[in-house]
């Protein structure tokens, strides 16, 4: 027998927590907490403790292909030589743009890297993974303003500010480790606590103001705050004149925002919005972070824009003990980004429309061009599979059935394609629809690199076998890649020698080599321009990286939801995540201890609400919206504004979800649509 502990990542949540994984004779028995780990120093929120999916029965163990009488076990040669076949086919039949690639946020920077390298080498830009559903606004958003769609500093810096906004998050749910070790350390010392949303969660708990908004309305909030800090002479001055432009700009829009004005599109208190301008400004070391309640809007990137400027406003950027941005929100999402699996940049970046930087990657590539459109993202190429556009896709590790705002449209996409692929761990609702599967191996069968929420790098150990057949991805795609006449720019041995290659790719991780993240267990912060460098904890020191050096001001203002309620849908539905539940809860829902606890999904609604419905605590009822119904258990809940109802959408309330996009971003409206209750008894 022999029993080892080995060294990984969480491969849950953007937090980039580290433990051990107990095997024995290569197998998971365990976990052990890793009390040296720089992000959690032992702790873990509940999904890490129960990694017990990794053995389950479900998990795919051979290639699968799709026949009359159902799916039937293929071999490796076949289904690989059936997938590369059908993808010529295809793209001799209809040209490269007929074909779309699906990365994955679950999956290693060194396979994200590949999987986009093949579709920009097959002549597409169609490449895109969930980050589009999620932060893409945040990218967009602090990319115009700052130069750079990333967190500015790391979580030690929310530890050290003395006033922290949580704008549209519920870290408590949702990022446990940095809501319990760095958010309320930061309280502890003093610090202040200011939350805005919809709902008085776990989070707003420990707030010190909360300010409850309606879905939809932030940018009305955060224009009627700069408004009060900047009528009463509150701003950081000094900053506004070296560092920042468009202040004039800013000055005239907010100008018609007043608190009361704010108070009448939100439904929050003005006197709130009075208080949080005030806390706020008190400090010249402070903290905004927000997630999903700002991002999932037709206004998302506009959203952040606000959010981005009360931050330079009052001059919360570029020193210890100062954090602004997204925290993002797979355990990979930041690496995928960082990788170009999106369909507008290429490695680091890049836009696909930059003649010399595409130039430049084309050239380390070994080839004379690459494809210079911009590609479909995520919810345009199940549209364009809808009307016929798209023939063929490969989904790596994403689940849009459940995942994509409108489902019923994705699924009609879905089965129009002539052929569909899909590489997971286990047979999902999107794997239904495929012709061909895949079985891959889950992280802790393989090694590779992962970047979090801090833009930390770090590397997760290889600590168990896969089951059965079972592949990494990496493998899968070098083999896929061989097949269909690419091996020439596939000549990889293992994800070391992609990751020397990312290091000449993309200037930010040029010193993250493989040797050296396997010997820095607390991973290396990027940018780190060369190996003796030692990471960048806090950007924009000196200068932005916009082109002009400072910040740009981009003044934005309210615009309503798409959609907004009315006679016929007089409920505003919001959507929203639990604790102990990943997603579309193909991990947490095959871990035996998490299902029990978390085991149906439970939308919340006020008391007063119900009443005017006449729904009770526990009723089980039918949503309807303008897209489909879904049935739900209803729980009352105190803290939630009057006239929403929230509900989770791990188990599939995306059939209920409005899918108009973010211009910018392309991002969903997942966080606002009409609704109506419809009792069954
Ligand atoms: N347990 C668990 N943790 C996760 C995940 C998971 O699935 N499960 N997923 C990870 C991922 S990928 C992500 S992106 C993050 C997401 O993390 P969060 O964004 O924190 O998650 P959500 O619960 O979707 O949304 C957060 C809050 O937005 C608020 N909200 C809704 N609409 C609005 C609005 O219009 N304005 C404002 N101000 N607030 C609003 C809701 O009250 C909700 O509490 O979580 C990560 N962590
Ligand atoms: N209504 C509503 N919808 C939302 C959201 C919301 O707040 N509200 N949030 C959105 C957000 S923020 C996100 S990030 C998306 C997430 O959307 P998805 O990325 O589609 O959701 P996941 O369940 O994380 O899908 C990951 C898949 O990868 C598989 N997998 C795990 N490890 C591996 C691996 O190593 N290799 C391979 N090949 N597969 C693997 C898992 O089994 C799973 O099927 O959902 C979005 N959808
Ligand atoms: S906070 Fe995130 S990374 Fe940390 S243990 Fe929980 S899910 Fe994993
Ligand atoms: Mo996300």
């Amino acid at each position: 027998m022999s029993e080892s502990l080995t060294p990984v990542v969480c491969p849950y949540c953007g937090v980039g927590c580290g433990l051990f994984i107990k095997s024995l004779n290569g197998k998971y028995v365990g976990i052990e907490y890793n009390y040296n780990h720089p992000v959690n120093k032992g702790s873990l929120c509940p999904k890490p403790n129960d990694l017990s999916f990794l053995n389950s029965p479900h998990r795919l163990k051979k290639p699968l292909k799709k026949t009359e009488s159902g799916f039937v076990e293929i071999g490796w040669r076949e289904a690989i030589k059936e997938v590369a076949g059908r993808f010529k086919e295809i793209v001799n039949g209809y040209g490269s743009n007929s074909v779309a690639f699906l990365a994955s946020a679950k999956c290693f920077n060194e396979e994200n890297y590949l999987l986009q390298k093949l579709a920009r080498l097959l002549g597409t830009n169609n490449v895109d993974h969930c980050a589009r559903l999620c932060h893409a606004p945040t990218l967009v958003g602090m990319g115009r303003a700052t130069g750079v769609g990333a967190l500015t500093a790391t979580f030690n810096d929310i530890a050290n500010s003395e006033v922290i906004v949580i704008w549209g998050a519920n870290p408590a749910e949702t990022y446990p480790i940095v809501m319990g070790r760095y958010i309320m350390k930061a309280k502890n010392n003093g610090a202040k606590l200011i939350v805005v949303g919809p709902t008085k969660n776990k989070t707003a708990w420990h707030s010190d103001i909360f300010i409850q908004v309606r879905p939809g309305t932030d940018i009305a909030v955060a224009n009627a705050i700069m408004n009060v800090i900047i009528n009463e002479g509150l701003y950081d001055k000094e900053f506004i004149e070296r560092r920042v432009d468009g202040f004039d700009k800013l000055v005239q829009t907010v100008s018609k925002y007043t608190p009361e004005l704010a108070a009448s599109i939100s439904g929050a208190s003005a006197f709130a919005i009075k208080q949080a301008a005030y806390l706020m400004a008190s400090s010249r070391k402070g903290t905004i972070v927000w997630s999903m309640g700002i991002t999932q809007h037709i206004v998302g990137q506009r959203n952040v824009l606000a959010l981005a400027t009360i931050a330079a406003l009052l001059g919360w950027y570029g020193k210890p003990g100062t954090c602004v941005g997204g925290l993002r929100g797979q355990n990979n999402v930041q690496g995928s980004c960082d990788m170009g699996a999106l369909a507008e940049f290429l490695p680091g970046y890049v836009k696909v429309v930059d003649d010399v930087g595409r130039k430049r990657i084309a050239e380390l590539w070994g080839v004379t061009e690459l494809p210079r459109n911009v590609g479909l993202t995520l919810p345009c190429i199940f549209r364009e599979a809808e009307s016929g556009r798209v023939k063929a896709a490969y989904v790596m590790g994403e689940n849009p059935v459940i995942s994509e705002a409108n489902s019923t449209h994705v699924i009609n996409g879905l089965d129009r394609m002539e052929f569909l692929v899909v590489q997971d761990i286990f047979m999902t609702e999107t794997a239904e629809h495929a012709d061909i599967i895949l079985p891959a191996a889950a992280w802790a069968e393989k090694e590779g690199s992962f970047t979090n929420s801090e833009r930390r790098v770090q590397w997760s150990f290889k600590a168990v076998e896969p089951p059965g057949e079972a592949r990494p991805d990496l493998y899968i795609i070098i083999d896929l890649a061989k097949e269909l006449g690419l091996e020439k720019y596939f000549n990889y041995s293992g994800p070391d020698e992609v990751l020397l290659e990312i290091n000449k790719v993309i200037p930010a991780y040029a010193g993250i080599t493989p040797t050296r993240l396997k010997n820095t267990p607390g991973g290396i912060i990027w940018p780190c321009p060369s190996t003796d460098h030692e990471g960048t904890r806090i950007l924009h020191v000196e200068k932005f990286r916009t082109p002009s050096g400072k910040f740009n001001i981009i003044p934005v203002e309210h615009q309503p939801p798409a959609e907004m309620p009315d006679d016929e849908y007089p409920l505003i539905l919001t959507t929203h995540r639990v604790v102990g539940v990943f997603h579309t809860n193909t991990m947490t829902g095959r871990s035996n201890a998490l299902v029990k606890r978390w085991p149906e999904a439970e939308a919340i609604i006020n008391p007063a609400t119900a009443h005017t419905y006449g729904v009770s605590d526990n009723e089980v009822v039918k949503l309807v919206t303008r897209r489909g119904e879904y049935l739900v258990k209803i729980r009352l809940h105190q803290g939630i504004q009057e006239g929403v109802i929230s509900v989770p959408w791990h188990w599939g309330a995306n059939k209920l979800t409005n899918d108009a996009l973010d211009p910018d971003a392309s991002t969903p409206e997942t966080k606002v649509c009409a609704c109506k209750i419809v009792k069954l008894r």
